[in-house]
C-alpha cells in the first residue's frame, strides 16, 4: 500500500510543482523585431549535409589536430592549397548553394526526406557602430539550430515554428563576417512535435534570418491592445543600461494619443488609458489598423495594431461585445503550387488567407498546427481574419517528461510573445487531439495557465476528441474532456464518416451535449477528395462527390449542435504528408483539401462558402 500512497500522493502532488515553476522566461524577446532596421541575410547560402554530425565537434568528438568543425572559420581552400599535408574532408565555402529561407527539400530532389544535420554557411558585410547592439534574429528554424558567428557559437535553439534571436554585439565584426548555423530536423518521442504527425517535416532554415540593430537601450517588449475594460494598455520592457528608469513615449499619431511614462528599476512600464472615442474596433468586417510607436530615448518601437477585445460569456465567443460564429478553415503554411516549400511570402499569404475570406466567405483561421510566419499572422490583421494559433503539441507527446514541458512552455512563451500584439489572433491553442491522461492533464492545464498568464485578452483553446454513445436509437456525442475546466474555449476534431463507418445520412441525428457550459468550435471535420476525381454514384471515397456530401451532412449535424459557435474544417488545400501512400488518390498527400494544391477547387469548397454565404453572412 505504500507504494499505492506514494504514487497517489505524486499524483496529488505534480500538478502543484508545475504550477509553482513562472513561464519559461525568453531573452532577448526583440517584439516587432520583423519591423526593425535590419540587413537581411535571404540569399545564397552553401550547405553541407553531416548524417554523422561530425562536424559539431570534430573527429571522435573533438580530438584536436583529427578533425574540423564545419563553423571553423579556416579557409579550408587556402589551407589546402598551402600545405600539401593539410586534409579537410569538407569545404563549406565550396560546398553548393541555395537559395535561403526554405526548406531543404528545395535543394536536391534526395532531401525531401532527409533527417539529420544540415549545415548553412554565409558571409556578409557589417558595418557595426559603438554604442550600438547586434542580433540575429531567425523566423523559424525546424528543428534545432546551432548558430555560429565567426566561429563562435551564439546560442542554440529548440523547436522548428518560433522565432528567437541572439546577441552578436562584440563578436559582429566591421567588414566581412562568416554566420554558420547547423540544422538538425531529426526529432525523439520527447520533440515537439514527435517525429510521428501528419505532414511532412520541412526541415531548415524556413523563415527569414535578419541582422537586426538597435541603440544601447532598446525596447525589447512591448505589447499594446485594447483591455475588456475598454483602455488601452502597454507594457513594455527597456533593455540595456539606461533601462532602470529609462522615460519612454507612447503614441498612436492617427488617434491623437500620446502617453508618457517612466521604466521601473527592472526596465519595465505599464500604463492604462480610457480608449479614445475616436477608436475604430479592428473586426473582420473593417479591420482597422494603427501605427503606433514607443520612443525611448535612442530607440522607436514600431508597429501596426488594432484593438478590439474578444471573450466568452456563457456558450458565446463575443468579438467587440457581441456574439460571433467564427466561420473558418484549417490551413497548413505551405503556399499554393505543384511541389510547396513553406516559402511563405506576403503574396502567397495574402493568395492563401483572400480563398477563406472572399472565396469561402469566412472569418477565421485555424493555423495549423504549429506557429506560422509572422508574415501570415500579419497579413490575418490586414485582411480581417480572426486566427487560431497553435503550438506543436500533437498526438502523442512525452507528457510525463519533465524536459518536454520545459520546452512546451518555452515554445508556447516564444508563440505568445512574438504575436501578442497581431490583432487577429483571437485564441491560444495549447494541443491536439492528445490522448487523455494524468500526465497530458497535468501538462496541458500548465501550458493553459501560462497563456492565460502571458495574455489575459485572448481564449485559451486545445483541439480534443469527443465521446460517443449509443442511448436508445441515438449516437450522444458527449463534449467532456478532463481539460476543459482549463480552456475558454472547447474544441473537438470529429470525422464521422470518414473515419468511422458512419453513413452520411446518419449524422443529421447526432445529439451533442456537454456537461459544461462553454461555447464549442469543430476545429476539424473533413474528407480526401482528388480533385478531378467523379463518381456517379457519389458513394466512393476520394471522389468529389462523396467529399461534398460529407460536407452537407456535416453542416448538417453542425447546424443542430446548441452550443456551436465556430468550426475550422480540415483543409484549406491539399498538403503534403508522408503516410498519405494511396498511389492512385494520394501519391504522398494528405487529400482532405478542398482545393488541390494548386488550387483547383473542389465541390466541397462551394459547398462550404454557399453555407458560410447563408448562415454566417
Ligand atoms: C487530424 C489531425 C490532422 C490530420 C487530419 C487527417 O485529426 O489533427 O493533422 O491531418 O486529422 O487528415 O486525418
Amino acid at each position: 500500500w505504500m507504494q499505492r500512497f506514494l504514487l497517489a500522493l505524486t499524483f496529488m502532488l505534480a500538478p502543484a510543482l508545475v504550477e509553482a515553476q513562472p513561464v519559461a522566461p525568453v531573452h532577448p524577446v526583440l517584439a516587432s523585431g520583423d519591423l526593425r532596421t535590419n540587413l537581411d541575410l535571404s540569399g545564397q547560402w552553401h550547405y553541407s549535409i553531416d548524417p554523422y554530425r561530425d562536424g559539431m565537434a570534430g573527429f571522435h568528438g573533438g580530438d584536436p589536430g583529427l578533425g574540423h568543425r564545419r563553423y571553423d572559420t579556416t579557409d579550408v581552400a587556402a589551407a589546402m592549397r598551402d600545405d600539401p599535408a593539410a586534409l579537410y574532408e569538407y569545404d563549406m565555402t565550396r560546398a553548393p548553394t541555395a537559395t535561403l529561407p526554405s526548406s531543404w527539400l528545395t535543394h536536391d530532389a534526395t532531401m525531401r526526406h532527409y533527417r539529420g544535420l544540415v549545415w548553412y554557411q554565409r558571409s556578409f558585410t557589417a558595418d557595426p557602430r559603438p554604442g550600438e547592439r547586434q542580433f540575429l534574429r531567425f523566423g523559424a528554424v525546424n528543428y534545432r539550430a546551432h548558430v555560429y558567428l565567426n566561429g563562435k557559437s551564439v546560442g542554440a535553439h529548440e523547436g522548428g515554428f518560433t522565432t528567437f534571436a541572439f546577441e552578436v554585439t562584440g563578436l559582429l565584426k566591421p567588414g566581412a563576417n562568416q554566420i554558420t548555423v547547423g540544422v538538425d530536423s531529426d526529432r525523439s518521442d520527447t520533440d515537439l512535435p514527435p517525429p510521428v504527425t501528419d505532414w511532412e517535416t520541412y526541415g531548415g532554415i524556413t523563415r527569414a534570418v535578419t541582422l537586426v540593430t538597435t541603440p544601447a537601450t532598446y525596447v525589447d517588449d512591448a505589447w499594446v491592445r485594447l483591455t475588456r475594460d475598454g483602455r488601452i494598455a502597454v507594457d513594455a520592457v527597456l533593455d540595456g543600461k539606461g533601462a532602470a528608469g529609462g522615460a519612454l513615449t507612447l503614441a498612436i499619431p492617427a488617434l491623437g494619443l500620446t502617453l508618457d511614462g517612466k521604466a521601473d528599476a527592472a526596465g519595465h512600464w505599464t500604463a492604462r488609458v480610457p480608449a479614445p472615442v475616436a477608436l475604430e474596433r479592428w473586426s473582420p468586417d473593417t479591420p482597422r489598423l494603427y501605427d503606433v510607436t514607443i520612443t525611448a530615448g535612442a530607440d522607436v518601437w514600431k508597429d501596426r495594431i488594432g484593438f478590439r477585445t474578444i471573450a466568452v460569456e456563457g456558450d458565446q465567443i463575443l468579438l467587440n461585445g457581441k456574439p460571433v460564429f467564427l466561420a473558418g478553415i484549417a490551413l497548413h503554411e505551405e503556399e499554393f503550387g505543384a511541389n510547396p516549400t513553406r516559402a511563405i511570402t506576403p503574396q502567397a499569404a495574402r493568395a492563401l488567407l483572400t480563398e477563406v475570406k472572399q472565396g469561402l466567405h469566412g472569418n477565421y483561421v485555424r493555423l495549423a498546427h504549429y506557429p506560422h510566419s509572422e508574415v501570415m499572422t500579419r497579413m490575418a490583421d490586414e485582411l480581417g481574419l480572426l486566427v487560431w494559433s497553435e503550438i506543436p503539441i500533437y498526438w502523442r507527446v512525452a507528457f510525463d517528461n519533465p524536459q518536454t514541458l520545459a520546452t512546451a512552455r518555452h515554445m508556447l512563451a516564444e508563440e505568445i510573445l512574438r504575436d501578442r500584439n497581431r490583432t487577429a489572433i483571437a485564441i491560444w491553442s495549447v494541443g491536439n487531439e492528445t490522448p487523455v491522461s494524468a500526465a497530458r492533464n497535468a501538462f496541458l492545464s500548465t501550458l493553459a495557465k501560462d497563456a492565460h498568464a502571458l495574455d489575459d485578452t485572448r481564449l485559451v483553446s486545445a483541439a480534443l476528441l469527443v465521446g460517443r454513445k449509443q442511448e436508445g436509437g441515438a449516437s450522444v456525442f458527449t463534449v467532456d474532456d478532463p481539460l476543459i475546466p482549463a480552456l475558454d474555449v472547447m474544441a473537438v476534431n470529429a470525422y464521422n464518416g470518414w473515419y468511422t463507418p458512419d453513413k452520411l445520412s446518419d449524422l443529421a441525428s447526432f445529439v451533442w451535449r456537454s456537461p459544461y457550459e462553454k461555447p464549442l468550435i469543430l476545429s476539424e471535420f473533413g474528407a480526401g477528395a482528388l480533385a478531378g476525381e467523379h463518381d456517379a454514384t457519389r458513394a466512393h471515397k476520394f471522389s468529389e462527390e462523396f467529399q461534398a456530401d460529407y460536407y452537407r451532412a456535416t453542416l448538417d449535424m453542425a447546424s443542430r449542435i446548441p452550443f456551436l459557435r465556430g468550426m475550422s474544417p480540415w483543409v484549406l488545400k491539399d498538403f503534403r504528408s508522408p503516410r498519405r501512400q494511396h498511389p492512385v488518390y494520394q501519391q504522398g498527400w494528405n487529400r482532405k483539401g478542398l482545393e488541390s494544391e494548386t488550387g483547383a477547387r473542389k465541390q466541397a469548397f462551394d459547398v462550404l462558402a454557399d453555407y458560410y454565404a447563408q448562415h454566417h453572412p
